[in-house]
């Protein structure tokens, strides 16, 4: 595995290239183009330019999150063809400049969903939590609002203001999509773009949904293992597959992570970690990344990731806000600094232990 950091760019993020490099092991960033729109072509200047910043920090462009899908796409309406045909020739561009991976998500209206940004822990610590009751009380045009004061004055991927004024007009153009529909659309998606990505042996790594069940009556397929083994299956080509977001398939406490990241075996392409405390099935928080603070047995989550050889790059997944940073929530330097070594120990300890067998 590869330890990287995901940064939004300079401009955009808090933390510097210059940081990251600092954190021992880490070695690469996954970034974005993060002022481009879904659906525009991402021009191999532009590509070049950002890998050359990130490069000279020392540091290597290991994959890119996101490249955002146009909802035309997931509605599999409008202008689906030329979406289509951009985003073929955004993969073209980068696989020109040797990125072999891409992460996006095919989640209707919002990207991850988080009812608090900034729940104090009894530390002083403040991390994003959720809670269903939260969600059943509010309406969709209202999400944004209830959210946007503990944003930090950041602009939150897949929540820009621009985006959120239009919620309604979303919310309209999904009113006909359910998870069948949705679920062929992504087919179509992914048949269309499989041959530029074996051209370029780009790995495409869908994003789970967040959290794994349907919110705001919005339809969700990437949620648990069947689902997942159903798209794999569909287009069944290498360079279909997925990023293991432990955080994202742990919302729902029925998936059992180890064994999902088993039978997505040569499927993984690239993985969040991230641990989960749960209060109750639907009320939790991100808690630090060590196993002890939160729900999740992270040694074992690392184990079955070593045991299917996983080879991709890895990141530890949104952090708590601690020591007085301030950051994109979820995005701060030092708890995701902690979070990076913890995982390379428990990493070099597996490793250890396995080899001296
Ligand atoms: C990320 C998502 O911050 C997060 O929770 O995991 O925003 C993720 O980057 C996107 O959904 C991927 O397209
Ligand atoms: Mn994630």
């Amino acid at each position: 595995m590869q330890m990287t950091l995901r940064w939004y760019g300079t401009g955009h993020d808090t933390v510097t290239l210059k940081q990251i490099r600092q954190i021992p092991g880490v070695t690469g960033v996954i970034t974005t183009l993060y002022d481009t729109k879904p659906g525009e072509v991402w021009s191999r200047e532009r590509i070049r330019a950002m890998k050359e910043e990130v490069e000279s920090a020392g540091l290597t462009v290991a994959g890119i999150e996101s490249v955002n899908v146009h909802d035309d796409i997931k509605t599999g309406s409008g202008d689906r063809e030329l979406y289509i045909e951009n985003y073929i020739q955004t993969l073209e561009n980068l696989g020109k400049e040797g990125i072999r991976m891409v992460c996006y998500n095919f989640m209707p209206v919002f990207d991850w969903t988080r009812t608090e940004l900034a729940r104090m822990r009894p530390d002083g610590s403040t991390v994003l939590a959720y809670t269903q009751e939260a969600v059943d009380a509010i309406v969709p045009e209202k999400m944004f609002e209830s959210i946007a004061g503990d944003m930090n004055g950041s602009v939150m991927p897949g929540w820009e203001p621009e985006r959120m004024a239009r919620v309604k007009e979303l919310f309209e153009a999904y009113k006909d999509i359910d998870d069948e529909k949705l679920f062929a659309n992504l087919i179509y998606f992914l048949e269309r773009i499989m041959p530029v990505c074996d051209k370029y042996d780009i790995n495409m790594a869908i994003h789970p949904d967040d959290p794994a069940w349907s919110v705001f009556g919005l339809p969700r397929i990437i949620i648990n293992k069947k689902n997942i083994l159903r798209m794999m299956s569909a287009v069944d080509n290498k360079h279909n597959g997925v990023t293991f977001c432990t955080g994202s398939y742990g919302t729902n406490l029925n998936n059992d992570l180890p064994d999902m990241i088993r039978a997505l075996k040569g499927r993984i392409h690239f993985a969040h970690i991230r641990n989960l405390k749960f209060h109750s099935a639907t009320n939790f928080e991100e808690s630090a990344h060590l196993s002890s603070d939160g729900t999740f047995d992270m040694h074992a989550i690392m184990r079955a990731l070593y045991d299917i050889g996983f080879d991709g790059p890895i990141r530890p997944d949104h952090g708590r806000m601690i020591w007085g940073e301030v950051a994109m929530p979820g995005y701060g330097l030092y708890d995701r600094a902690l979070g990076a070594t913890y995982l390379q120990g428990l990493w070099e300890a597996i490793d250890k232990e396995n080899k001296a067998k």
